[in-house]
């Protein structure tokens, strides 16, 4: 595996690539044009611009996290293959570039989803939350403006205010879309794009749905062990993968992260690996990457990669705001630069342990 750190690019992120450089054990980034609009062809020129800029600080490029899907795809509507084309523009730019690992989700309408961006935990940090509760007792709209008010100022990945300003259109787009109309236009984006991913030695990897069930009533099918295996084997390509995402799949307790990951051998191209802590089931807030902290064993889930012979990149995912960091909620250097030290210490004591058995 190789330690990575996910940077917005330079004009966005708090973060910069001299930081990320010091964190021991991490060599590369996973990024994105982050001033794209989903739809749009990534020109090859700024492309090779970014990866200048990445190099020039001593990292590489491991992968892209996101190139967005534009909503006609997701809704299956008549332009679709206007900007399936322009998908398959990009993939071909990334790919002249070297660029092998593309992220990106499936989700109508809102990528992730939180009801708070500062929760306080009892140590004084500030994480992300969800609770069912809240979302029940509000409408879309005033959903998207608590978050936009909370971001400190910083677009939220997939909360991107332009797209979402026209919130009851998008919402009128996937009236007709339940989850096999979902599946079946995932099918049919991913049958499309295969051949330039192959050409090229592009691995896609979605992302699960964020929180692992349906919100606002809008249908989501990455969700669980079942779907994930369906949409493999739907369009099966080694190149057709899965980002495995513990804390998404994992909002759901009846998802065993460990069994999932072992069923996904092979598919697994990029793994974000963090904790997260249930108050009740229908309450959770994240937590540090420390498995004492919250809910998962991540001793268990970097042990269930390693068995699987996973290569890929992993990075350490949503960090508390610690130390008084002012940044994009989730995506300060502090924490996450502690999850991925504790990260790589598992991996070590794991890789090391396994070699000795093998003696
Ligand atoms: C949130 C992220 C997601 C993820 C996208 C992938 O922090 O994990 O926004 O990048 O869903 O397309």
């Amino acid at each position: 595996m190789e330690m990575t750190l996910r940077w917005y690019g330079s004009g966005y992120d708090t973060v910069t690539l001299e930081q990320i450089r010091q964190i021991p054990g991490v060599t590369g980034v996973i990024t994105t044009l982050y001033g794209t609009k989903p739809g749009e062809v990534w020109s090859r020129r700024d492309i090779h611009a970014l990866k200048e800029e990445v190099e020039a600080a001593g990292l590489h490029i491991a992968g892209i996290e996101s190139v967005n899907i534009h909503d006609a795809i997701k809704t299956g509507a008549p332009e679709r293959d206007t900007y399936i084309d322009n998908y398959i523009a990009t993939l071909r730019h990334l790919g002249q570039e070297d660029i092998h690992l593309v992220c990106y989700n499936f989700m109508p309408v809102f990528d992730w989803t939180r009801t708070e961006l500062a929760r306080k935990r009892p140590d004084g940090s500030t994480v992300l939350a969800y609770s069912q509760k809240q979302v029940d007792a509000l409408d879309p709209e005033t959903m998207f403006a608590s978050v936009d008010a909370g971001s400190g100022g910083f677009v939220m990945p997939g909360w991107e205010p332009d797209r979402l300003a026209h919130l009851k259109d998008l919402f009128a787009m996937y009236r007709q879309v339940d989850e096999e109309a979902l599946f079946a236009n995932l099918k049919y984006f991913l049958e499309r794009i295969l051949p330039v991913c192959r050409e090229y030695d592009i691995s896609m990897a979605i992302h699960p749905d964020d929180p692992a069930w349906s919100v606002f009533g809008l249908p989501r099918i990455i969700t669980c062990k079942e779907n994930l295996l369906r949409m493999m084997e739907m369009v099966d390509d080694p190149h057709n993968g899965v980002t495995l995402c513990t804390g998404s799949l994992g909002t759901n307790p009846d998802n065993d992260l460990v069994d999932i990951i072992h069923s996904l051998k092979g598919r697994i191209h990029f793994a974000h690996v963090r904790n997260l802590k249930y108050n009740t089931r229908d309450d959770f807030e994240e937590a540090a990457h420390l498995s004492s902290d919250g809910s998962f064993d991540m001793y268990a889930i970097m042990k269930a990669l390693y068995d699987i012979g996973f290569t890929g990149p992993i990075r350490p995912d949503h960090g508390r705001m610690i130390w008084g960091e002012k940044a994009m909620p989730g995506y300060g250097l502090y924490d996450r630069a502690l999850g991925a030290a504790y990260l790589n210490g598992l991996w070590e004591a794991i890789e090391k342990q396994g070699k000795e058995r093998s003696i």
